[in-house]
């Protein structure tokens, strides 16, 4: 049986894999060993290549709306409604009257990631949003800041480093983000052996926590003041030994000044001796990274948290040095080519109804809802949606929802109708990831070892499927030409530019001059070596230096100082992943799945015996926002006046056609969230740390929406 070798595209360790195949079916889908990168690793839900492929919920074709109902088109006249309406609303309203969301699953595709870019960036309009603004915006306004540009984030070199301080991360599960690492685990393992130390820095005792030398539990959107805190240690005890190319240290030193760790203690839950004793270990150790990713990004201070996480490594001497945090120098500049399609910059303009700043030519997921609802000149009439969920994902999602079904025209690109794309138009839908080339753009950039790796589609596509790249590269070009003869030659000619071209002319002008050719040759992906130091040339700052106190940053410090003063609320909601799922997608294949329910509310013991909570019974979790209810798991795992619902479920709305996802429908975290949270500086939505009322379900409860505002 043929065994192809492939990438597994659901997450960012992008594991190579073997697809068996038997005529044009999917036998089986196993891990590569001769994958230079994952060895051989895959985690549970590799099974979702598979499953993915032979899904029959899994749309083969077009639908189009009539009436109230989709139903089933040529792609002929699917793209002629698709770019019909938006023309029209661009010919009424103006070019900002359409918007764009990009989903998670774009950084794992290489069509949406060359063409994709190409067509979904440059259409003129400022309402471009993704998935970036409820993930990694904080961490890339820190790198725009601090290193000139906001791809310029660091990774952590967890291979060599001897202490690796993890803030708000789960990799074990997660198998890390914004750091290709596939088998986190067994990394951390070796960590260990080579006598290092992994220090977890978490309100909940997690999965990563168990296998590290020590977990801290941490008070949910305090990190910023124990980041801070360890830097006021370092400064106060003389360990600073700051990289060469470094500004700012003095300004940084004095900012740190208010936050030392008998003052910082109450609020954070962590006490001055082990912030001392962290600091210490941090600055002494041979080597030391401190990852930050997802837990310290959703929240109000994100932005700062991301600042301060990576000025501790400068100012440790452990940015740009083997074990510490490292650039990497992929094989495709990535900073090219996101310069080419404006993925760059901040502040350049900003949301017309709140005023929140631009960022890589981006506005917040979190004001997309009010830039629908508000009426006046550019408000959003029409929406393309490319891979992504936002009523699952996006902060107040029913909000953003009843927003999206008010739409004019909507259109999606997407193989499934799920929560959001219920209410289009039309849905464009592409063929599996098992029937495209992938190359990892986006993700080599942030992989802890240097590697190239370029997969041939394991299986053809059958008559009448398409990629993302031809989808959009047909839309794109109805859309500017129309559905007469020009827009038909505009296809033509767009098409040509397949991503296969543009792989090839960015690996032979990037740094290692490789190509398509060269990496045929190696179907299993080339293995480049570990990262090397890159100071100064990685930096595109206007000084040329290493920014550690930037303005920007340094004017919100007195409202993190206000934090120390502010009365917390009693009981706080954060989120949570696991390993058999993967944000709100990957719910209908069973095996995946099946078990025990896995959308629980996560309660401490104590917090359980004081609101009368049964273990398997139903709470009712109400914010200012909204209620849902879930089944309670009791566990000392979860801190103390914090509970965790995991995110990306709710598939019981109606008109959804995910027929396994429904019957294991669970609830929607983000029907309790509040789009009014953000991190002020980045326009991050600050999912986590939100006020709750937390009461068994059958009790009904009079909530006063002031009480529970922060
Ligand atoms: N409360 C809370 N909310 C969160 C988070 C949280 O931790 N807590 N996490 C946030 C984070 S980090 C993220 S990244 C977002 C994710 O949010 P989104 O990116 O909005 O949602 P996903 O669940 O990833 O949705 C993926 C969709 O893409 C489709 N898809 C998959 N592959 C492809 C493909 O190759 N092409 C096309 N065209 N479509 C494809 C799937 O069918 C699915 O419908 O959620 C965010 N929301
Ligand atoms: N299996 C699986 N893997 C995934 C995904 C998935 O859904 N399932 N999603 C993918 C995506 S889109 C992303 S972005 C990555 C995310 O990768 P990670 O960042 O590793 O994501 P999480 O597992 O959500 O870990 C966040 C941690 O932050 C903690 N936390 C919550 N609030 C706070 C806080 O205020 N401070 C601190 N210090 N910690 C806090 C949570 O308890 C949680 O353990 O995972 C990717 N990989
Ligand atoms: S960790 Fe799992 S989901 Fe992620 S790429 Fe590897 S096999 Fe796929
Ligand atoms: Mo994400």
């Amino acid at each position: 049986m043929p065994q192809r070798p492939a990438t597994c595209t659901l997450c960012e360790a992008a594991c190579g894999i073997l697809v068996d195949v038997e005529g044009d079916e999917v036998r089986g889908v196993r891990g590569d060993p001769d994958d230079p990168m994952s060895q051989g690793y895959v985690c549970p839900k590799v099974v979702g290549m598979q499953d993915l492929h032979d899904d029959p919920d899994r749309l083969r074709r077009p639908l189009v709306r009539d009436g109230g109902a989709l139903r089933e088109a040529s792609w002929d006249e699917a793209m002629t409604r698709a770019a019909e309406g938006i023309r029209r609303v661009r010919r009424e309203h103006g070019k900002d009257a359409l918007a764009v969301y990009q989903g998670n699953p774009t950084a794992h595709n290489l069509g949406l990631m060359t063409v994709g870019q190409l067509v979904l960036r440059t259409l003129g309009t400022k309402n471009l949003y993704s998935a970036s603004s409820a993930d990694q915006a904080p961490h890339m306004l820190a790198a725009h800041e601090m290193f000139g540009h906001v791809l310029l984030m660091p990774v952590p070199d967890v291979d060599r480093t001897k202490l690796w301080l993890v803030i708000g991360a789960n990799p074990v599960v997660s198998n890390g983000s914004i750091m290709t690492a596939p088998d986190t685990k067994r990394r951390i393992t070796r960590i260990r052996e080579r006598g290092g130390r992994v220090v977890v820095v978490d309100p909940r005792r997690t999965e990563t926590a168990r296998l590290a030398d020590e977990h801290v539990f941490l008070r949910p959107g305090t990190d910023a003041l124990l980041l801070f805190s360890l830097l006021h240690v370092v400064f106060e005890e003389g360990l600073a030994k700051p990289i060469a190319h470094a500004v700012g240290v003095e300004r940084l030193e004095q900012l740190a000044r208010a936050f030392h760790p008998e003052r910082v203690a109450r609020a954070t839950g962590v006490t001055a001796p082990r912030i001392r004793e962290l600091a210490r270990a941090f600055a002494q150790a041979e080597s030391a990274a401190c990852y930050v990713r997802v837990g310290t990004c959703h929240q109000e201070h994100a932005t700062l948290a991301s600042w301060l996480a990576y000025a501790l490594g400068a100012v440790t001497g452990n940015l740009d040095r083997p074990g510490g945090m490292m650039w990497t120098r992929p094989a495709v500049d990535v900073l090219k080519i996101a310069d080419l399609v404006g993925l760059r910059g901040h502040a350049r303009f900003s949301s017309r109804v709140r005023g929140y700043a631009e960022l890589g030519g981006e506005l917040p997921i979190a004001t997309l809802a009010e830039e629908i609802e508000t009426p006046g000149r550019g408000q959003v009439r029409a929406l393309v949606t490319s891979a992504g969920n936002p009523a699952l994902s996006a902060p107040d999602g029913p909000r953003l929802e009843r927003a999206i079904a008010s739409l004019e025209h909507y259109v999606a690109i997407d193989g499934y109708v799920n929560e959001t794309t219920r209410h289009a138009h039309v849905i464009l839908p592409p063929c599996s990831p098992l029937q495209r080339p992938h190359y990892d753009v986006a993700l080599s950039a942030f992989a802890v070892r240097e590697c190239a790796k370029l997969a041939q589609p394991a299986l053809p596509m059958g008559p009448g499927e398409r990629d993302d790249a031809d989808i959009l590269a047909e839309l794109g070009a109805r859309i500017r030409g129309g559905n007469g003869a020009l827009g038909r030659a505009m296809t033509r000619a767009a098409k040509a530019i397949t991503p296969l071209r543009i792989l090839d002319g960015a690996l032979r002008t990037g740094p290692r001059r490789l190509s398509v050719l060269a990496l045929t040759r190696a179907p299993h992906g080339l293995d480049l070596g570990p990262l090397e130091p890159r100071l100064p040339g990685v930096l595109t700052t206007a000084s040329g230096r290493v920014e550690l106190a930037p303005e920007l940053f340094a004017r919100e410090v007195p409202r993190l100082e206000a934090e120390l003063e502010r009365r917390p609320p009693s009981m706080v909601l954060i989120g949570r992943r696991h390993l058999r799922s993967n944000n709100s997608w990957l719910h209908n294949s069973l095996r995946l799945v099946k078990g025990p329910q896995r959308c629980t509310l996560l309660v401490h013991p104590d917090d359980a015996a004081r609101l009368e909570l049964r273990d398997g019974a139903p709470a009712t979790v109400k914010t200012s926002r909204g209620e849902v209810r879930a089944p309670v798991e009791i566990s000392d795992e979860i801190m103390p006046g914090v509970v965790s619902l995991p995110h990306g479920w709710g598939h019981d709305r109606a008109g959804a056609r995910l027929g396994v996802a429904a019957a294991h429908a669970g609830v929607s975290l983000n029907d309790v969230t509040d789009d009014a949270r953000v991190d002020r500086l980045s326009g991050n939505a600050a999912f986590n740390g939100i006020a709750v009322e937390v009461t068994p379900a059958h009790v009904r409860v009079a909530v006063d929406d002031g009480a529970l505002a922060r």
